[in-house]
Order: C-alpha cells, then sequence, then structure tokens
C-alpha cells in the first residue's frame, strides 16, 4: 500500500498547535483546561471534524476521534497521545502522537485503505503532572486505576477541586462512566518523540518500546518557624528552606545509592514562604519525581528519600506532611504488537530497534486495557520539556508513516 505522509500540512499543524501557549514562545504552555488548552482542543476537534471521524468526548476531556471500519462491532484500534504541555516546554512532547495518529488515518484513507476494526484516536486528557500533581490523569481514570472519589480529592495550587475546573471548562459529565469498559480496544499504539538520546547516537529512525518507567511522585510540605531575619539567631531557628535543601541533596543520594543505572531522582518543585529576603523561610513545598525500569530499586530510592526526610526534620525541628501521589508499576510492551510494528519496518527497509522508555506515558496505563506498545522518533540532542526541543519533519513522517502501516495491519488482524 502506498502510503503518503502530508508532511506540509502536518508541520503547519503542529506550528498552529504550538502557537496555543500561555508563554512566550519560543517555549510550549499548556496547562489542562487552560485557556490555551481549550483553544487546542477546540483546534483538535475542527480537525478530527473536517477528516469525517466520529467525535466525542468524556467527563474528563479525553477525546475520542473514530474512523468506523467495516466491522464496527470489533473491538478498535487506537492511537493518541496527549496536547498538554509543561511551562516553558517543547512543542513535539505528545502532538507526535496526536497530530501523528490523525495523520495516519488520513494517510490511510487517501491511500483508499478500508479499515475493518475501526482506527479511534484518542487525545487524553492531563498526561503531564502540572496542574493537580499526577500524571497521566485521563489515562489512568479510562484504565480505571482512579476512580470518580479519588478524582475530587484533587486539587490545584490554587485550591480549586477538579469538579469546579472540568466544569468551566465545560466537562459535566458523569466520572463514572469514564473507565473503558473491558475489551473495548484490540491494540493501542502511540507515536512519541524518544525524550532521550538513543535513536540518535544509534542513527535509526524508529524505536519500538517493550517497557515503559515506573514512575512514583511524592509531596512534602514542611513546616518550620519563620520570624525576622534580623531578629532570630542562628541556634533558635527552624528554616524550612534549609531542610528542604537537605532533603533534596537526599533525594539525589538516593538514586545515586540504588546501584540501577536506570534510577533517577528529581526535586522539580520547590516553593518556599513566605518569600521575603528579610523573613526566615516558614514553609517549604517539594514534588519529588522518582522512577526505574524497575519497581524494586524505584521503590528502594523512596524508602530512602523518607527517612531522610524523617531524620532531617526531626534534627532541625521541622514538622513535615508527606504524601506519594503515585507509585505506579512499569507497563511492558505487547509482543505480537511489538512484532507487527517490527514488521511494518522490515517490508519498507526502516532500520529500527526495540527499546524502553524511561518518560512515562499515556501507554503506561492503556498497557493495562488492550495489548500496547509506542513507535518512538528521535529528538535532536533528546531533549525535551526544553524550549529546545526538536524532531526533524522527515522523523516525523517516517514515524506517522510506520504508525499507518502499523495501525492499518492490526485493523484487519482476525
Ligand atoms: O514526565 C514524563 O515522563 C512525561 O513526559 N510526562
Ligand atoms: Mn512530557
Ligand atoms: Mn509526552
Amino acid at each position: 500500500m502506498n502510503v503518503t505522509i502530508d508532511t506540509n500540512r502536518l508541520q503547519a499543524e503542529l506550528g498552529q498547535l504550538a502557537a496555543f501557549s500561555s508563554s512566550q514562545g519560543p517555549g510550549v504552555t499548556r496547562v489542562l483546561w487552560s485557556e490555551a488548552d481549550q483553544q487546542a482542543r477546540a483546534f483538535m476537534r475542527r480537525l478530527c471534524d473536517q477528516a469525517g471521524l466520529r467525535v466525542r468526548e468524556d467527563a474528563l476531556g479525553n477525546l475520542f476521534a473514530r474512523w468506523v471500519g467495516s466491522a464496527p462491532d470489533l473491538p478498535a484500534v487506537a492511537s493518541g497521545s496527549h496536547i498538554d504541555a509543561i511551562p516553558d516546554s517543547g512543542r513535539y512532547d505528545g502532538t507526535v502522537g496526536v497530530l501523528g495518529a490523525l495523520e495516519a488515518i488520513r494517510a490511510l484513507q487517501q491511500a483508499g485503505f478500508q479499515p475493518q476494526r475501526s482506527l479511534e484516536l484518542i487525545l487524553f486528557t492531563a498526561e503531564e503532572p502540572t496542574r493537580f500533581g499526577i500524571g497521566c490523569l485521563g489515562s489512568r481514570v479510562l484504565a480505571g486505576t482512579l476512580d470518580p472519589a479519588a478524582l475530587r480529592q484533587l486539587r490545584d495550587r490554587a485550591g480549586a477541586t477538579l469538579d469546579e475546573l472540568r466544569a468551566a471548562a465545560g466537562f459535566v459529565g458523569d466520572l463514572g462512566q469514564v473507565a473503558l469498559a473491558p475489551g473495548c480496544y484490540s491494540a493501542f499504539l502511540e507515536l512519541h518523540i524518544e525524550q532521550g538520546p538513543l535513536l540518535e547516537q544509534a542513527g535509526l529512525p524508529i524505536g519500538i518500546v517493550r517497557a515503559i518507567a515506573a514512575p512514583a511522585s511524592l509531596r512534602i510540605a514542611l513546616h518550620g518557624q519563620g520570624g525576622h531575619a534580623g531578629a532570630v539567631l542562628m541556634p533558635a531557628r527552624h528554616d524550612a528552606l534549609l531542610a528542604a535543601a537537605e532533603i533534596a541533596l537526599a533525594v539525589e543520594a538516593a538514586a545515586l545509592a540504588t546501584g540501577s543505572p536506570d534510577t533517577v531522582a528529581t526535586t522539580g518543585v520547590l516553593r518556599i514562604e513566605p518569600g521575603a529576603i528579610n523573613s526566615i523561610p516558614a514553609r517549604a513545598l517539594l514534588e519529588i519525581d522518582v522512577r526505574d525500569i524497575a519497581s524494586a530499586p524505584r521503590d528502594q530510592a523512596l524508602a530512602a528519600i523518607e527517612r531522610a526526610a524523617d531524620e532531617i526534620c526531626a534534627r532541625r525541628g521541622i514538622h513535615a506532611e508527606r504524601t506519594l501521589l503515585n507509585a505506579d508499576p512499569p507497563a511492558m510492551g505487547d509482543p505480537a504488537l511489538i512484532e507487527l510494528v517490527a514488521q511494518a519496518c522490515q517490508e519498507h527497509g526502516i532500520g529500527h530497534q526495540v527499546m524502553v522508555s524511561r518518560a512515562y506515558h499515556d501507554s503506561l496505563f492503556m498497557a493495562r486495557v488492550c495489548p500496547t506498545s509506542m513507535i518512538f522518533i528521535p529528538c535532536r540532542g533528546g531533549v525535551s520539556h526544553r524550549p529546545d526541543e526538536y524532531a526533524a519533519p522527515e522523523a516525523i513522517a517516517r514515524g506517522v508513516e510506520v504508525l499507518a502501516r502499523s495501525l492499518a495491519a492490526a485493523s484487519v488482524m482476525p
């Protein structure tokens, strides 16, 4: 089958999507249910309508755009990713998988392909943790791992609840209806930039993902005493920032101490209050991201961080409130789906390698719904979550071509 990717259209759409941002360029900021996110969602709905797809959105804002196949009652084949973006980040993380899936469908339409199993594009709500501190919010709920009661506990930094925010964004449906019915999909395949340097270093255009890292997120709120920066002598102080600083260093030490080269830990958020030069920090909030390809070393690092935080706070007379936001197991790619993608590459002489993903993705949770894998394309220098994140047009087109061929093959599977 002759699959032609309309690179100019795809690049234009990636540029239009990047323009929906709450920050000045070149970085992109598109936080869940912000004005920019709402504009981007409307843009995606228009494109899916123009492609003649059957579009629906659930109570959490997950968007589904379906090309109905000749066997509409069979479990569909799905593809997709996210369009939300952390502050001041890149334009390719997630969007390549959403616009790429749409372009794969349009290329198959153009090629005269007739799907048997329906093909469905999914735009997942809030893959990034920015708004509520927990990543993969939409795919977690779709996979049934987060129930409506837990969702109602979520608050953003301003204290707004998920229900308030989703209603303001126009999503008022029943959260109890979001979880997917078992067997609804026969396969899920996500196209994504690698967010690492391995494909570029290997000179390969395609990665096929066999495992996705096990992420955990820990929030620690520290309460010290604060006070006048001139009047309180050093021995009498209970400085929340200094306790936080020691904890941040303990986070690094815990990752290095597991003996696994894949353990990574990051204090990505550190906020102090009241934040005045002549006021001793009374409060500090840390948000810590800990991962490994395997759960055991990740959990070992988490336990070491919690022990260190207890010791530091006891020694400094600081009260700490710890919240483990999530500690997810890794996900495994489906061997048959990996083989199907590898075959699509081999048949067209496209170099590829099977690899792990150190970033997490919505595929982490779709793997609990149906056989799942990912197609990676190289990004320059492996850079991501930065304004200079970049994937070459020809790399994106190649990934979309492999995705299109893989979706077509999966659609005609018995
Ligand atoms: O943090 C991650 O791994 C993903 O990019 N949200
Ligand atoms: Mn990301
Ligand atoms: Mn992503």
